[in-house]
């Protein structure tokens, strides 16, 4: 009498037979089916969600010796488990599972007594640093991890106003990321979309035309920049990257509505601020940055700022450069004040400080682009903090578009380093909840903000290690 011949069929029907009592009596299998989805990147043929850290529909076995899989899986798998890749000298074998199931499959094959091991297909990455020429310039944005979110994902054209002072809209790192309004035909004197302003192509120009002491609000589609600071700061958050050529963009692909208020010399009035903000989010801007200042409270801004929160767009502010009270519309309630710090994460002297302050980003030394003849310029202040901080706005909504205004500016919060911990733990005047974190303002978990100022908190940051799809 022989005794049966143990195959690497048997095995299987063994495997299967398991798997399909634990696929009929599993919870998660039912879950797993009523789960909303994302939808799927395809890389090299291989299904990634967009937050997943291994291959979907895959598991690595590598059985027994003399048990092969090679010819039997597709005859015995009423799953359709296919057998995708053999590593031959490893002795593994990557396999086809249905997406959603690898992990019950790889515990399914661990319990069998022929499987050596079973494991999911994980992924790799490299650590994403772009060529832009003057990138070995650009310290700031290694500084709050960067790269680290761009290796996660790079900005999806979420669009971001920048009310300055125009912008050199033919730069070279610039010229394509403008924001093109949809419902609007340039040059052909008509206000095609309805909304007021006639050829409104990449934004607006609001301003008090001045002659003398006589001054009057006007309004038209002159976006030049006569000053170069609203150049640098949409650079800051939208410069082109990746195009081998200038500086890389904080936010690594937002585009950028142009809202002139500012004049040649940097100022303009609270007026054309409020006009330019409701503007801002009536075209849809999700982030509208502020790189600008002044010492007296409004009604006027605050009710601007107010109706584009309630829009759903992030307002974000520099503080102020004077060293003293938070300007406004940084002070404004539903902004986000931004102080600055320098490349040892201490607060620049002239960063203004009080109870509004939200957060901190770099703002000495930094690098963006400028109009001509320099094309690229280093500023400091305030003014180039708060970009840092639209850039990261824009690329967590691009990741992850549901959130809702306050939830974008509980990321912020949550992810932020808290530098100053031994002098200033938790929340403070100085650097609100920290230096921006942009790695964590993707992965990390909201945190509610306690009362200000705080005794010392000790938060527990969970970190997901999630490894995603290059976009
Ligand atoms: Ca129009
Ligand atoms: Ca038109
Ligand atoms: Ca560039
Ligand atoms: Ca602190």
């Amino acid at each position: 009498m022989t005794q049966p011949k143990y195959t690497a069929e048997t095995a299987l029907r063994g495997i299967f037979l398991a798997l399909s009592l634990a696929l009929a009596l599993s919870p998660v299998n039912t879950a797993l089916a009523a789960q909303p989805i994302r939808e799927l990147g395809v890389d090299g043929g291989i299904a990634l969600a967009p937050c997943s850290k291994h291959a979907l529909g895959q598991v690595v076995v590598r059985f027994k010796d003399g048990v092969s899989t090679s010819s039997l899986l597709a005859k015995e798998s009423g799953l359709q488990l296919r057998h995708l890749q053999e590593m031959l000298q490893l002795g593994a074998t990557v396999l086809q599972v249905p997406v959603g199931e690898e992990q019950l499959w790889v515990a399914t094959f661990n319990a069998h007594p022929d499987v050596v091991y079973a494991e999911l297909n994980y992924r790799v990455h490299a650590l994403e640093v772009p060529d832009d020429e003057k990138w070995p310039q650009q310290w700031a944005l290694p500084q709050v991890s960067a790269p680290q979110a761009w290796d996660i994902t790079h900005c999806n054209g979420t669009l971001v106003a920048v009310l300055d002072s125009g912008a050199y809209l033919e730069h070279p790192d610039l010229d394509q990321v403008w924001w093109d309004n949809p419902g609007e035909q340039p040059g052909n004197g008509v206000d095609d979309d309805g909304n007021g302003k006639v050829d409104d192509v990449h934004g607006w120009h609001f301003f008090q035309g001045c002659v003398g002491d006589d001054c009057e609000p006007r309004d038209d589609g002159m976006l030049d920049d006569d000053n170069g600071h609203g150049t640098h700061v949409a650079g800051i958050i939208a410069a082109e990257t990746g195009n081998a050529a200038g500086v890389a963009g904080a936010s690594w692909g937002a585009r950028v509505m142009v809202v002139k208020v500012l004049d040649a010399s940097g100022d303009g009035y609270y007026s054309d601020v409020a006009a330019g903000i409701r503007y801002a989010a009536d075209n849809g801007a999700q982030v509208i940055n502020l790189s600008f200042g002044g010492d007296e409270p409004s009604q006027l801004l605050q009710d601007a700022v107010d109706y584009a929160y309630q829009q759903g767009a992030l307002l974000v502010a520099a503080a102020g450069n004077d060293g003293g009270a938070v300007d406004y519309p940084g002070a404004c309630e539903h902004v986000v004040a931004v102080a600055a710090t320098d490349s040892h994460d201490s607060r620049l002297s002239l960063s203004s400080h009080g109870p509004e302050v939200d957060i901190a980003a770099p703002g000495e030394g930094i690098l963006s682009t400028w109009v001509e003849p320099q094309l690229y310029w280093f500023r400091r202040g305030t003014s180039m903090a708060a970009p840092h901080v639209s850039a990261a706005a824009a690329l967590l909504w691009s990741w992850e578009p549901e959130l809702g205004v306050s939830q974008v500016e509980l990321r912020l919060q949550a992810g932020a380093d808290d530098v100053n911990a031994p002098s200033y733990p938790g929340w403070d005047r100085y650097l609100g909840w920290g230096r921006l974190n942009m790695y964590q303002v993707l992965t990390g978990l909201p945190l509610e903000p306690t009362p200000s100022p705080t005794p010392p908190v000790y938060t527990l940051r969970l970190l997901l290690p999630c490894v995603c799809a290059a976009p």
